[in-house]
């Protein structure tokens, strides 16, 4: 791959501070070194700057980060890069969607979106209990009210809920939750998880994204991880993602051949444990571009 990293030092869309130095710890744990070392040609770009005012919490100053990404996610995208966007709080995924849905609009290929959070992101600021925009970035890309100003053009084809993926659900507030399933948003919650394993759920994924030889946009919130493998992020949750399970996933996701842009979200180094979380991420993403412990025959060649 040509692969465009992104540093997003943001975090306007959380109330604990420290998110805004995940790229810096995402570089030294070895971001870029390691993608190297595994064959790809990685550009760089260094760290994206707000368009515009993003002084304190509030809707503005994600708008000025959304319009920013937004723009260097499709840019990169027609450039044939892979845009690798290192964060940074939640909220910006909200640029690095709409980025992938602009390019995908002239590309004219389907977008899926595969969200690996402990949380839903499905708040709007009527729904939300703590008014952090990080845990709001879905609803707003499906156009859902309340978040005027983000998205100004009124030509705007939103998300579709069925174009999003859910993925390690275990924590999801009650007015988020009627709107999930009202919005029939797919989703793989942690029980479903703890019944079947990460492989069988994935795959139905990975099938539906091939069938459309589609564009697949992974978001991995570092929450998604057990706590217990990654405590630097803000918001941990029990009972999260094993090390053997994301590194399976990150693996699955290599062999598809369907990621075509990643985000690497919710690192707070303020609150790690000596680089721990940063460098499990980095091993994690070495996993999904590529490195492996052994050659083995693709799944449907190895049943015999
Ligand atoms: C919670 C936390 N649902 C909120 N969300 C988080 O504030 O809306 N998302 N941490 O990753
Ligand atoms: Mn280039
Ligand atoms: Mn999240
Ligand atoms: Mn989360």
């Amino acid at each position: 791959h040509r692969i465009a990293v992104i540093g997003a030092p943001i975090e306007v869309g959380t109330s604990e501070l420290g998110a805004v130095m995940g790229p810096a710890a995402l570089r030294t744990a070895g971001l870029v070194r390691v993608l190297r070392d595994l064959g790809h040609a990685v550009e760089d770009l260094g760290d994206a700057v707000p368009d515009g005012p993003a002084e304190g919490r509030g809707l503005p100053a994600v708008a000025a980060w959304t319009r920013a990404l937004a723009r260097q996610v499709e840019a990169a995208l027609g450039d044939g890069h892979l845009p690798l966007v290192a964060g940074g709080d939640h909220s910006l995924s909200l640029g690095t969607v709409e980025g992938a849905m602009r390019h995908c609009a002239v590309s004219g290929r389907r977008l899926f979106v595969l969200w690996l959070d402990a949380h839903a992101d499905f708040n709007t600021p009527e729904t939300s209990p703590s008014g952090n925009l990080h845990g709001m970035p879905l609803a707003a890309l499906c156009g859902e009210p309340g978040f005027a100003d983000l998205f100004p053009d009124p030509g705007r084809v939103p998300l579709d809920p069925a174009q999003i993926h859910l993925f390690g659900l275990r924590s999801i507030d009650a007015g988020e939750r009627a709107l999930v399933g009202a919005r029939r948003v797919g989703v793989t919650d942690m029980r479903e998880i703890d019944e079947f394993g990460v492989v069988a759920p994935l795959r139905r994924i990975l099938e539906r994204v091939a069938a459309t030889d589609g564009h697949l946009h992974v978001s991995f919130d570092v929450d998604f991880l057990d706590p217990g493998i990654a405590p630097g992020v803000g918001t941990t949750v029990p009972g999260g993602a094993t090390f053997r399970e994301a590194h399976l996933i990150m693996e699955m996701l290599h062999d598809s051949g369907l990621v075509r842009s990643l985000d690497v979200v919710e690192l707070n180094p303020f609150l790690d444990e000596r680089g721990r979380s940063a460098r499990v991420l980095v091993e994690l993403v070495a996993s999904l571009f590529g490195r492996r412990i052994l050659d083995r025959p693709a799944p449907a060649a190895a049943v015999p």
